[in-house]
Formats: structure tokens, sequence, C-alpha cells
């Protein structure tokens, strides 16, 4: 197995597993991840999707050596193909997952792999991750969704250094930059991203599902359209049960106990 899916309570949690190759992806692991995402998506019962490596990496992207035949007879992959295969698919589960999704970035990321991180609703990196685009090391465009990501996570400017200097983004420039949402000690790390996912997962997550989407909806929306979604999805998550217990426990003064309908 090249991946790992683990269930932590209402949190699943998806282990990219090859780290003698820095977990690299081969066409194995995207299909795993494929399945695994679209089975996270259906089940009702996972309410929040972590993403995480094995090993000193979280996912230097596209496994090379895979390619290696090709390359060493002169020949560039079919692209095309590869892309809609599974980096299209990994990246739109990922975007349209109806739960909280979260990189757990353990370290090194890379190449496609940055890109699955920002197809995700949040990072969580520990201080030894760091960040290089690298696609530009093999004269090759972002891509798996990270040109309409990165610009979007860190700004153009920012997307732009990120790409054209290549240089490595450290812990301390990715949570400055706006790429990483929490940076934690490596020996703490564990602990505190299981416990920001098994919140998460604790979460209203109907009502996380439908914030998900107006934002992304929203980014190619102007005012008038933003508030009618409001107003549209804020009807439907007045109706659910999540939403009366949120009030309920309000009133009675404790903390809500969400179960995520
Ligand atoms: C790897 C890889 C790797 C295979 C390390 N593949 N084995 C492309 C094509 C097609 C369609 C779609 O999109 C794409 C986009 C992409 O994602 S292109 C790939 C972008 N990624 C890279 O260019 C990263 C390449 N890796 C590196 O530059 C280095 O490995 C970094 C800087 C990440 C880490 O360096 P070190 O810490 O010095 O480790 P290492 O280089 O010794 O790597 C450890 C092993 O992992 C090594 O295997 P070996 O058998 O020699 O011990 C590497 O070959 C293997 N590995 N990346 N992408």
């Amino acid at each position: 197995m090249t991946m790992s899916v683990d269930r932590r309570g209402t949190a699943t949690w998806l282990t990219i597993d090859r780290p003698e190759a820095l977990n690299a992806l081969d066409g194995p692991t995207k299909q795993a991840l494929v399945e695994a995402l679209r089975e996270a998506a259906e089940d009702p019962d996972v309410r929040a999707v972590a993403l995480t490596g094995a090993g000193r990496a979280f996912c230097v992207g596209q496994d090379l050596r895979e390619l290696e035949e090709g390359y060493r007879e002169g020949r560039a992959p079919d692209f095309a193909a590869e892309l809609e295969r599974h980096y299209a698919p990994i990246c739109k589960l990922l975007a349209g997952m109806p739960k909280p999704t979260v990189a757990v970035v353990n370290g090194v990321a890379a190449g496609a792999g940055v890109s699955l991180a920002l197809a995700c609703d949040l990072r969580l990196a520990s201080d030894t991750a760091r960040w290089r685009l690298a696609f530009s090391g093999i004269a090759l465009v972002p891509d798996a969704g990270s040109t309409w990501h990165l610009p979007r996570v860190v700004g153009l400017s920012r997307a732009m250094e990120i790409a054209l200097l290549g240089d490595w983004v450290d812990a301390d420039q990715a949570l400055r930059f706006g790429l990483v949402n929490r940076v934690w000690p490596a020996d703490d790390f564990p602990r505190q991203a299981e416990a920001a996912v098994a919140a998460l997962a604790a979460g209203p997550t109907l009502a996380f599902a439908r914030t998900k989407a107006l934002f992304r909806d929203h980014l190619g929306t102007d005012l008038a359209g933003a508030l009618a979604g409001e107003a549209e999805a804020q009807v439907a998550s007045g109706q659910t049960k999540d939403h009366l217990e949120g009030v309920t426990a309000f009133l009675e003064k404790r903390p809500p106990t969400f179960q995520g309908a």
C-alpha cells in the first residue's frame, strides 16, 4: 500500500506512504488518493479530512522516476492525460469536499505536493517543513491547481516570487506569506495537528461545507450575487439540527455538541 486511510474519531487521515521516495506520487498512489477522497466525500460519518505524509516529507509531487523510461528515450509524458486522469480529480475532490480538508505538512513539500496542500482548506505545518514549487526547476509550469490557488492564498506578488525565484520557503516565511495557517515545533506537531483536525471534525459540518462553497463560488461573484448566495445558504443552514443545538447551547450557557447534521 502506498497510502493509508486511518479513521480517528470523525476525522479521516490520509497518509501518503512512500517515505523512501519522499512520498512522490506514482500512479497507484494517485489512484488510491482519488478513491480515498471520493469515499471521504460520500461518507456522512467523516466530518474532516487530513492529508499528510509518512517520514520526513509531506509530498514532493509527481514521481519523476516513474516517467524515467520515456524521458531517457527523449519523450515527455502525455501531460494532458496525466493531469486529467489523476491531478484534476484530486484537486477538485479536495476543493469540493463537503467537509473541512487540512494539509498536515510534516516535512518537505515540492511540486504537485505543494499543489495538493494548496487545494486543502487549511495548512498546518511543522517548523521543519519547507516548501518549494519546484516546477521551474524542470522547466514546467505550476500545475494541479496551483496557478489558481497560490495567488489566491498568498497574493500575486508572492506567488510570482515563489514560482519564479524558486527559493525554498521555510516555516517562518510560510507563516508570514500566509501560505500556512499554523506552525508548531516538530516534537509537538503531531499532537497539535491531531487536536486541530479533531476540533474541525467536531464542528458544524454542513455549515462548514456551505462556507467553503460560498467562499469559492464568490471569488467570481459580485456583491449582489454573494449576498443572494449567502441568503440561500443561510436558509438551508437554519434548518439544520446543529443550528438549533448551537443556539440552544448559547442560551443554556454551555458548549454546543454538533452532530454534523
Ligand atoms: C523522488 C522525487 C520525485 C521520484 C525525491 N520523484 N523520486 C510533473 C509531471 C507530470 C505530470 C504532472 O505534474 C508534474 C508536476 C510535479 O510535481 S514535477 C515534480 C516536482 N518535484 C520535484 O522536482 C522535486 C524533486 N526532488 C528534489 O528536488 C529533492 O528530492 C528534494 C529537494 C525534495 C529533497 O532533497 P533531499 O532531501 O536531498 O532528498 P533526495 O533528493 O536524496 O531524495 C530522497 C529520495 O527521494 C531519492 O531517492 P534515492 O533512491 O536516490 O534515495 C530521490 O530520488 C527520491 N525523490 N523526489 N519527485
